[in-house]
């Protein structure tokens, strides 16, 4: 385990986000590290999405799938998971729509900490579910959705040692401010405007945080119009009420009342953004897409703000995120928060059944024929 060391910036990058951007987390010389080498994800300038978008726009991908656990969580769970161990906690706990439960049990195994994990039963991904096994978190699944697991989990973590790392303990929000700080490190000053997923609005919360920090400690001139998409089947903020019932086939962000309401409320109005809905058949679609024009793939919560920006591109929808909320040669960045890889399920469904032909080259280059006609 690290002592978080200040070496120069050569040696930090691809060390976590503490040893590179621990100035600006609530950590200390003294604060023992536990890191899985999280941070510093590609930014990937996209030619066909920028084309979608059209008017000289350019659009970058933020890929958070390719942190150690494949999703943006991790950035927060090192600052929680540190934390709780300088203070001697013994075990962790957290509800999840899945992402939050594979990180915690993650950096709890690297900690050497237990982790309870709450879900909602069957409506976590399969590749979550591996990832919280092997990693060797306690699963316990209820009878319920993602809010009335958190719920819980705020009542178990009030009674006992367990350190709770869900996005209401500010550890986590405060790591996940640094994607906002690599993205303007990379492009030079803030983006125009930054799309992303909204679940239980903390990761929105982070990047306004860590844009308006950038932006007070001199590294940003500007800051960027705050995008967040919500699926239609679980909309609170956008819809302005509890959803008691939340329905999507993105089940990261099959949530109801999210515990950051408030705060991402204040970055959309600060920033001059939006919140607008995607349908499901959109984030499939834009799943989709993004995969085989871009070569990106992504989990389908992840595809909602691609979603979005695609629908935004093509001319006359009249929706609340629309090409006037573009103004042309815009930057634009999308966070894609999730792996692809930890929902197969979803895509599985659509791949055609296998029709084997003989092991031969004719045989096999005839079905690449057909397959062409
Ligand atoms: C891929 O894992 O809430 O708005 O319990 O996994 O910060 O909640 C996951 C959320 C977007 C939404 N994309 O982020 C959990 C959990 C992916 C996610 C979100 C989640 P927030």
């Amino acid at each position: 385990m690290d002592r978080n060391p200040q070496p120069g910036k050569a040696a930090v990058q691809g060390r976590g986000v503490i040893a590179r951007y621990g100035a600006f987390l609530p950590v200390t010389a003294a604060t023992p590290v536990v890191s899985l080498g999280e941070g510093n994800t590609p930014l990937i300038f996209s030619p066909r999405l920028s084309a979608a978008v059209g008017r000289g726009c350019e659009v970058f991908v933020k890929c958070e799938g390719l942190n150690p656990s494949g999703s943006f969580k991790d950035r927060g769970m090192t600052v929680a998971v540190s934390k709780a161990l300088a203070r001697g906690a013994q075990a962790l706990i957290c509800a999840s729509t899945g992402n939050t439960s594979a990180s915690a049990a993650a950096y709890a195994a690297r900690a050497g900490m237990r982790c309870a994990v709450v879900l909602p039963a069957g409506k976590i991904a399969s590749g979550k579910m591996v990832q919280a096994f092997i990693y060797g978190a306690r699963i316990v699944a209820i009878d319920g959705n993602f809010d009335q697991a958190l719920e819980i989990v705020r009542a178990l973590g009030a009674r006992d040692d367990f350190a709770i790392v869900n996005s209401i303990n500010p550890d986590r929000i405060a790591g996940q401010k640094t994607a906002a700080f690599e993205i303007v490190d990379e492009l030079g000053d803030a983006p125009d405007l930054h799309l992303l997923p909204v679940g239980n609005a903390g990761n929105i919360t982070a990047y306004w945080a860590g844009y308006q920090e950038y932006c007070a400690a001199g590294k940003a001139t500007r800051h960027p119009r705050m995008i967040g998409f919500q699926a239609a089947g679980a909309a609170p903020i956008y819809r302005g009420e509890v959803v008691t019932k939340p329905e999507t086939v993105a089940t990261a962000i099959r949530i109801g009342n999210p515990a950051s309401w408030a705060q991402a409320t204040r970055a959309i109005e600060e920033s001059r953004g939006l919140i607008d809905i995607v349908t499901d058949e959109e984030i499939l679609d834009a799943q989709r897409w993004l995969a085989s024009a871009e070569g990106i793939f992504v989990e389908p919560a992840s595809a909602a703000p691609i979603a979005g920006l695609l629908r935004a591109g093509a001319a006359g929808h009249a929706s609340c995120f629309s090409a006037s909320s573009i103004p042309d040669g815009s930057r634009i960045v999308c966070t894609v928060t999730g792996h692809g890889l930890k929902d197969p399920e979803v895509v599985s469904a659509a791949i055609p059944p296998p029709q084997p032909v003989s092991p031969n080259e004719s045989a096999v280059w005839r079905a690449l024929e057909n397959g062409r006609s």
